[in-house]
């Protein structure tokens, strides 16, 4: 059974990564859909084990739809998508084309990124992964010229969680990719992202004054 959405994120984060907590790709697909959502938390400190029966990684996001708990955003956005046209076509052809680029996003660009601008942030400037990132980029730079959209030439979650895979800003200020750039601020400038952006800054800027309060 299906019910009521809660997606679950973290009680606080440091400044570096808000705005880019994996929970906005949930709630973002949420407000494109129209569903309605609860937000919870856990907490951040012991975070590796303190919410592993819903996330074995530790991790956040994770959502509980009713009786359904699920975690990995990619599958999290999948099963938003099964319940608004909004999100995905319901013909089988543009499903299977958005499901395509959904894995696309994670598992042929995000797989490479996240090392390459983790490697980055701790130091390792010159990380052995810039060759393959930038081949990665590049060959979508092909691809986002000669169109709009990702799949079924409209917009689907599967624009989104590329846009939110490609928004990280080390790497779009590495290297000219115009067409990626234009798609970026195409997809982001959606009033939905912009919402769930503000929302997720909301809940830390809100937890700040919450934490200062117990000091
Ligand atoms: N593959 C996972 C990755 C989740 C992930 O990296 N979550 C980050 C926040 S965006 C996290 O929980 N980091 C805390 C940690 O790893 O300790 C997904 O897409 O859901």
């Amino acid at each position: 059974m299906t019910g009521k959405l809660t997606i679950y994120t973290l009680d606080w984060v440091p400044e570096g990564p808000r705005g880019f907590v994996r929970d906005l790709r949930l709630r973002w697909a949420a407000e494109e859909a129209g569903l309605a959502y609860d937000m919870g938390t856990v907490r951040f400190e012991d975070r590796e084990t303190n919410h592993l029966e819903s996330q074995p990684f530790g991790q956040v996001p994770f959502l509980v739809d009713g009786d359904i708990r699920m975690f990995e955003s990619g599958a999290c956005l999948l099963h938003l998508a099964r319940k608004s046209e909004t999100l995905m076509p319901r013909d089988t052809a543009g499903e299977a084309e958005t499901t395509q680029w959904v894995l696309a996003a994670l598992n042929s660009i995000e797989m490479v990124t996240v090392p390459w601008w983790f490697l980055k942030i701790t130091g390792k400037e010159d990380n052995g992964l810039t060759g393959w990132v930038d081949r990665r980029l590049a060959q979508l730079e092909s691809v986002l010229s000669r169109r709009e959209w990702l799949a079924a030439n409209r917009f689907t979650v599967a624009d989104l969680l590329m846009a939110d895979v490609l928004r990280v800003s080390l790497l779009r200020v590495h290297g000219d990719r115009p067409a990626t750039e234009a798609y970026i601020k195409r997809v982001t400038d959606r009033p939905a992202f912009r919402k769930a952006h503000a929302d997720q800054i909301a809940h830390y800027v809100a937890a700040d004054k919450e934490r200062s309060g117990r000091q």
